[in-house]
């Protein structure tokens, strides 16, 4: 399997999620300030240009969310996922797709001071709501579906990881200590060691 990415973008979650499954990968660092030439050759595999990208023979998926549900799919055996078609799979659902339709969209807006001005019509509402489903959604202990650690705490967790540090005011304590939970895992340290020497 390639795995376009780059360690300083959101293609730290998709290795994050590589190194939770202890799968192995080829990683391939796209460089977004390389040339035209480079970055038009990757639109062939994203036309968005946008990195992480995994191939996996004949398939390529893009956007974070979904290469880490395709890879917890794609490798049962390690249990990051739940069962397709049980229940649980409502909530793990959530935790994958609120991320990348609600959250990144209205803290990015709102990191460039702007809010849309019709939040009704807006699919990721506005940071009210936004902080008040974030409180709701996590966990006051363990992981997001529970006692089991899954791809949705990879994707939820790691969106929050990110978005903490664009709040207006301090994480809540219990966002805060899941955050904290999450960083202290080996396979986040493994991954995100760009970060953290930056
Ligand atoms: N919705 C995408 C967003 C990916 C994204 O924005 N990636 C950035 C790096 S973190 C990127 O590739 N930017 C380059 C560009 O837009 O040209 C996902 O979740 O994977």
């Amino acid at each position: 399997m390639q795995h376009y990415f780059h360690p300083m973008s959101r293609g730290a979650t998709t290795a994050w999620m590589f190194a939770e499954l202890d799968v192995e990968r080829e990683d391939i660092v796209v460089d977004l300030s390389g040339s035209d030439e480079e970055r038009l050759a990757y639109r062939a595999i994203n036309p968005m240009g946008k990195i992480p990208a995994l191939v996996d023979g004949d398939v390529v998926v893009t956007e974070t969310a979904a290469i880490c549900a395709y890879l917890a799919d794609r490798f049962p055996e390690r249990g990051l996922a739940p069962e397709p078609g049980s229940r649980e799979r409502g909530a793990y659902y959530r935790y994958l797709f609120v991320p990348g339709t609600t959250l990144e969209p209205v803290f990015s807006l709102a990191a460039l001071d702007f809010e849309h001005p019709a939040p009704q019509s807006a699919g990721w509402g506005d940071v009210t709501r936004a902080l008040a489903t974030i409180e709701a959604m996590v966990p006051e202990n363990g992981w997001a579906l529970g006692e089991r650690f899954t791809a949705a705490d990879v994707v939820f967790g790691g969106t929050l990881d990110v978005l903490v540090g664009l709040f207006s005011s301090e994480p809540s304590p219990h966002v805060a200590a899941y955050v904290e939970r999450l960083r202290s895992r080996p396979a986040y340290q493994a991954t995100h060691a760009a970060f953290s020497s930056s």
